[in-house]
């Protein structure tokens, strides 16, 4: 049985990847935080199998990580944890790097101090951000980087030392260059689950409107499930290579907000231009109120615009599909959006029927009808 380490178990992708390499027969380590409010929900349905495991640990804290790596000595790490989201790291930039660049180099000095360095595998989580301001469309495993943001300098950090170790050390290290990766797990400030959120909420009359920045800013966006996979293949060649993964289509944020509302039963028009731009509703369908014709659904919003913003992605998968053999399309846009769409609406209408249920457990008390 492979023993896998995984930083960053809790999050979107974490998860995922605890739930397929257990499926493979591995034990699996993850590392979490201490924090004032539990927040698992993610991995909640995996703790308590015999294989799954947690320690307490924190990328940034070194001695942390040499105790979780000794004590686990896994043949696998996969390197997950970051602070993760790109405007975040506007406000947070220091703590971003500690976390996403010098983090990274602990994972490593953990590995060697361990005595691991030749038998431990190590995946790094790096992204597209690291082409930034892009200097070619689409982006391959070539295209030189130019990161446009705290977070992507810290990752490209990350995604040096990963090279520097493999070269200087002989470690088998490396990265996988993910494009945007979504889910139904996906944390909910990022633009598609706040999207399918609201769109959720606004179709079943729980929210008035949705506010967004660029709605022109261009992805290639994927299924995290179907990436998680990529991440335990890159390990398993013959050699460590870093690999980009994406799916080799590219949409905007105003085309993944047509189709959420869409598949939500509220068809929009968009009109206007920049901060001037608006989503009203044109038609509804299902069981969307008619109220919502001619109202706007979607306003742009200078909160949501950053300071330099990374407005062109699109991914080259061709080595991926060649070499790993791994179909990049085997979730689609479409798909992608409408199971997202699915999910949040079933989540609304749940939380609609709990918060009914505690607003008439109120209304009963005051009227003493329930004491
Ligand atoms: P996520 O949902 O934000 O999860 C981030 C994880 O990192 C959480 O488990 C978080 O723990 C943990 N973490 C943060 N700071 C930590 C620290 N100081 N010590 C230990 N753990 C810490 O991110 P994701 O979407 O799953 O992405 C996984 C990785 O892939 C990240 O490195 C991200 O930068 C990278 N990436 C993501 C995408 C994408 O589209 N999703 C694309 C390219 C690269 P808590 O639960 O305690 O906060
Ligand atoms: O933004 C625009 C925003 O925050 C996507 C992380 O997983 O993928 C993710 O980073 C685009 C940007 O993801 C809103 O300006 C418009 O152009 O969903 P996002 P991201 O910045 O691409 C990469 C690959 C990672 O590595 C990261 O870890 O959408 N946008 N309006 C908005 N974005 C947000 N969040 N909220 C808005 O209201």
């Amino acid at each position: 049985m492979k023993t896998a380490l995984i930083t960053g178990v809790t999050g979107q992708d974490g998860s995922y990847l605890s739930e397929f390499l257990l499926e493979k027969g591995y034990d699996v380590h993850g590392i979490i935080r201490r924090s004032s409010v539990d927040f698992r929900e993610r991995i909640a349905h995996l703790e308590g199998k015999p294989h799954f495991h947690l320690h307490y640990a924190d990328l940034t804290d070194s001695m942390s990580i040499v105790k979780v790596v000794g004590k686990v000595r896994p043949d696998e790490i996969y390197n997950l944890a970051a602070q993760s989201h790109v405007q975040v790291s506007f406000d947070s930039p220091e703590f971003t790097a500690n976390v996403d660049a010098t983090g990274v180099l602990r994972v490593l000095e953990a590995v060697r101090a361990c005595g691991l360095e030749k038998t431990c595998r190590i995946y790094q989580a790096s992204t597209s951000e690291l082409y930034g301001k892009v200097e070619e469309v689409p982006q391959n495993e070539n295209t030189p980087f130019h990161p446009y943001s705290p977070y992507a300098v810290a990752k490209l950090y990350g995604f040096w030392i990963v090279k520097e170790y493999r070269e200087a050390y002989d470690m088998y290290c490396c990265s996988g260059i993910l494009f945007n990766h979504e889910s139904e797990r996906r944390g909910e400030t990022f633009v598609t689950r706040k999207i399918t959120l609201a769109a959720a909420r606004i179709a079943q009359g729980l929210q008035d409107c949705l506010y967004l920045g660029n709605l022109s800013s261009l992805r290639d966006w994927g299924y995290a499930k179907d990436y998680v996979e990529c991440m335990w293949l890159i390990l398993q060649q013959e050699k460590p290579e870093d690999f980009v993964i994406a799916t080799g289509v590219q949409h905007s944020v105003r085309e993944f907000a047509y189709y959420a509302f869409k598949h939500a039963g509220i068809e929009l028009k968009f009109e206007g231009e920049g901060m001037d731009e608006k989503g009203i509703c044109v038609a509804v369908s299902g069981n969307a109120p008619a109220s919502l014709v001619g109202k706007t659904l979607v306003v742009v919003s200078a909160d949501f615009y950053r300071p330099t913003d990374v407005v062109n992605l699109w991914g080259d998968p061709t080595k991926a599909k060649a070499r790993l053999k791994w179909d990049p399309n085997k979730t689609s846009f479409e798909q992608l959006v409408q199971l997202m769409v699915e999910h949040d609406m079933a989540k609304v209408a749940g939380e609609g029927a709990a918060a009914k249920v505690r607003m008439n457990l109120v209304e009963y008390l005051e009227k003493g009808i329930v004491k």
